[in-house]
């Protein structure tokens, strides 16, 4: 059967190996990846990638977010089965979040040139622009501008730390890679699948290869802005203080207690970015910003989490913005079927899991019918040079999604 003739001509050496080069672009000392989104590291991994995309036949298109999609054509004129994700990388990532879903979507194009193979649809592997959202904020902005291209609107003028616009990078962009084609914007997918590390502890502790990914957790970002007065740190008696940083951390304490209230077992909050003004070690603080990463797979949680959020800033006399929100998500049953069968064709144990982490598979359900594969990460370790997978794991999720998509593109 031809879904299995492509798992089985998957090739793990050619897999790992094309993981290893892509990390190159951006590599750290300690093992690890930077490559923040449409930066020059980004811009010469994607003309990696192209030239490979390339080298498998497969036709190369871009879109107004700069996300690409690499395509190799089918038999008859119909809706693409979509995968792919992300290879923009945290500052202190790794080589896999994001780019281990792309790679694998590449090995399973040359997995069906080696085994001379047509499929019905045409298959597309994508690369989604800023999925992290650590330089423009929000995350998983291509995807979101993909399945929706009004939001370009707003995300056009976001700037990241160094101030530069997100259209001036992509003008950037656009000026490194003249003359690439447009994808068709109205063409909707038949379905999407992603693979990626699941940048947690479950499948390690349960001692299982695979994931079936049922859906997505919900995510709400904000910014917490306070204000102080900058003052002498060695005249100012203390009760005449209005020091930002104390401020700051009296509310982030409430936050964090309010969180954990709500979300019980399941919070996720996360306090990570942190500024400071003057950031002078004989100036009292007058003014201090920090973010909010809120998680909960409850819609009502993460509704009541705001609510609470906004009235305890409001009662500190500071200021709160909200970055990006997304609601949970569950992914499409008849996906989740093709991915549960594929892992059965390949005697493969599989967890049915929700995602801890968002990815742009959650906006691509909102556009076709989507599902995810996750494989372990050792030690559960995400977003950190140390992240890594077995290969033995890597090559199984790259089998299971061959199997997948090769049964989809023959719907
Ligand atoms: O933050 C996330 O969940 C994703 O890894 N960007
Ligand atoms: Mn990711
Ligand atoms: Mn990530």
């Amino acid at each position: 059967m031809i879904a299995r003739q492509i798992a089985d001509a998957v090739n793990q050496d050619r897999l790992l190996e094309s993981i290893d080069t892509l990390a190159t672009f951006g590599a750290r000392d300690d093992g690890g990846v930077d490559r923040p989104a449409l930066g020059e590291r980004d811009i010469e991994a994607r003309r990696f990638l192209i030239e490979r995309a390339r080298a498998l036949g497969c036709g190369v298109h871009v879109d107004a977010c700069a996300n690409l999609f690499f395509r190799r054509e089918g038999d008859a004129a119909l809706a693409p089965v979509m995968t792919g994700s992300h290879i923009d990388t945290q500052p202190t990532g790794g080589k896999l979040d994001g780019c281990y879903g792309v790679l694998a979507g590449f090995e399973v194009l040359a997995a069906m040139n080696d085994a001379n193979v047509r499929t019905r649809r045409p298959l597309e592997v994508a690369i989604w622009t800023n999925e992290e959202g650590t330089r423009f904020s929000p995350g998983a902005m291509g995807s979101s501008a993909f399945v929706e291209p009004s939001r370009m609107a707003r995300y056009a003028d976001v700037r990241d730390s160094e101030g530069m616009t997100l259209s001036a990078a992509l003008d950037h962009h656009r000026s490194a890679f003249p003359g690439l084609p447009q994808r068709a914007q109205h063409e909707v997918a038949h379905a999407f699948v992603e693979l990626h590390i699941e940048q947690g502890p479950q499948l390690e502790d349960a001692d299982v290869p695979l994931a079936v990914v049922s859906g997505i957790q919900g995510v709400r970002w904000y910014a917490l802005h306070v204000q102080g007065s900058a003052a002498h740190a060695g005249t100012t008696p203390m009760p005449l203080r209005r020091d930002a940083m104390t401020l700051a951390i009296a509310l982030r304490q409430e936050l964090d207690a309010i969180a954990h209230e709500l979300g019980r077992a399941d919070t996720r909050v996360t306090f990570g970015r942190w500024s400071i003004e003057p950031n002078s070690i004989n100036t009292i603080p007058s003014a201090v910003s920090f973010t909010i990463d809120f998680r909960h797979p409850e819609a009502s949680v993460l509704a009541a989490f705001d609510e609470h959020a906004h009235a305890i800033v409001q009662r500190h006399g500071a200021r709160i913005e909200a970055l990006f929100t997304h609601a949970p998500v569950a992914f499409d049953a008849s996906v989740l079927s093709c991915i549960d069968g594929a892992c059965r064709a390949l005697d493969a144990r599989a967890l049915h899991l929700t995602s801890g982490a968002f990815h742009d598979a959650m906006y691509l359900a909102t556009h076709c019918p989507s599902g995810m594969i996750f494989v372990p990460s050792i030690d559960g370790i995400s977003h950190n040079p140390a992240e890594a997978t077995d290969a033995g794991h890597l090559a199984l999720g790259a089998r299971v999604l061959a199997h997948c998509l090769t049964t989809l593109c023959n719907d």
